[in-house]
């Protein structure tokens, strides 16, 4: 059986390879459910300290699988918002949710749900061959998976409205240039940079990590006093883990911390 997902566990990284390359790793039902499979099994296994989210082939990710949804003019309208509510909103709040950073490897093109699944990792790397496509408009949808959340967020309303609406290519190095993403790096460095930086991520203070993670996408809906609240109660948590006493002791022994990610 060909499997939709591959997952691979090396140094404290889970590394999830969309696997349907002739399709551009678009999403059917059997990749939903294997994906949400693997984040399942780095939110309960503690080994798993970072998860690496990347493409087989020469794309990322093509958004849902359109050879699914041919429609006849007599066929009644599928209820898309039934897919989101079952497949595409839980993927996102889980990935946001999940107290472990997730890195995305954008290796090719990134259209559609896959555009927005992509900003929806905590940290995006990406070839710069690769592209971001708000595919939507050409086939009469509006953005998903969080697109409308986090492109105003990333880019402002601006960009936003036109990514959305002119349905264009973005390519990767201007996706860095409007802070839609990390970094676009060479193509033959893409994944050796990004499994570095995986291994670094799977060795620093996984705990505090995850309260970063929960504090950062908190202020888009927060006040500042909010917010200052938040970051009380976050840093009242983390100063009671054993790698902050493990990083001070560290810091003040001028040797370098061993954290456990507890
Ligand atoms: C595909 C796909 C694809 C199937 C490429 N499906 N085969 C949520 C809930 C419910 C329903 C609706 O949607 C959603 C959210 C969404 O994600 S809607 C948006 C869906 N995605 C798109 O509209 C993108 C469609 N794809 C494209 O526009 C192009 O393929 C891009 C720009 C991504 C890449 O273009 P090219 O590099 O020129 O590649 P290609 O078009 O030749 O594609 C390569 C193959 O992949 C091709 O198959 P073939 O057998 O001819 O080689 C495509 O049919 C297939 N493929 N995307 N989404």
């Amino acid at each position: 059986m060909t499997t939709s997902i591959l997952v691979s566990i090396d140094a404290g990284v889970q590394t999830i390879t969309l696997n349907r390359p002739d399709k551009l790793n678009s999403f059917n039902p059997g990749m939903h459910v294997q994906l949400r499979a693997a984040l399942d099994e780095a939110a309960g296994n503690a080994a798993i300290r970072c998860v690496l989210l990347t493409g087989s082939g020469r794309g990322f990710c093509a958004g849902q699988d359109l050879s699914e949804r041919e429609m006849k003019e007599t066929d009644t309208p599928r209820d898309l918002g039934a897919t989101i509510e079952e497949y595409y909103n839980p993927l996102v709040k889980f990935m946001q949710a999940l107290p472990k950073p997730i890195v995305c490897a954008v290796n090719g093109v990134a259209a559609g749900a896959g555009a927005n699944i992509a900003l929806a990792c905590d940290i995006v790397l990406a070839a710069k061959s690769a592209s971001f496509l708000q595919a939507f408009a050409k086939i009469g949808l509006v953005p998903d998976s969080g697109g409308t959340y986090f492109l105003p967020r990333l880019a402002g309303t601006a960009r936003a409205m036109a990514l959305a609406m002119l349905a264009e290519k973005l390519p990767a190095a201007d996706a860095e240039r409007m802070g839609l993403i990390w970094k676009a790096v060479d193509d033959d460095k893409l994944m050796m940079e990004a499994t570095a930086m995986c291994k670094h991520l799977a060795t620093q203070p996984t705990r505090a990590l995850g309260l970063m993670k929960q504090a950062i996408y908190a202020a888009g809906d927060n006040t500042l006093a909010g917010q200052l609240d938040l970051e009380r109660d976050l840093q009242r948590k983390a100063g009671g883990s054993p790698d902050y006493r493990e990083g001070v002791s560290a810091f003040l022994e001028k040797r370098k911390p061993t954290f456990t990610g507890q």
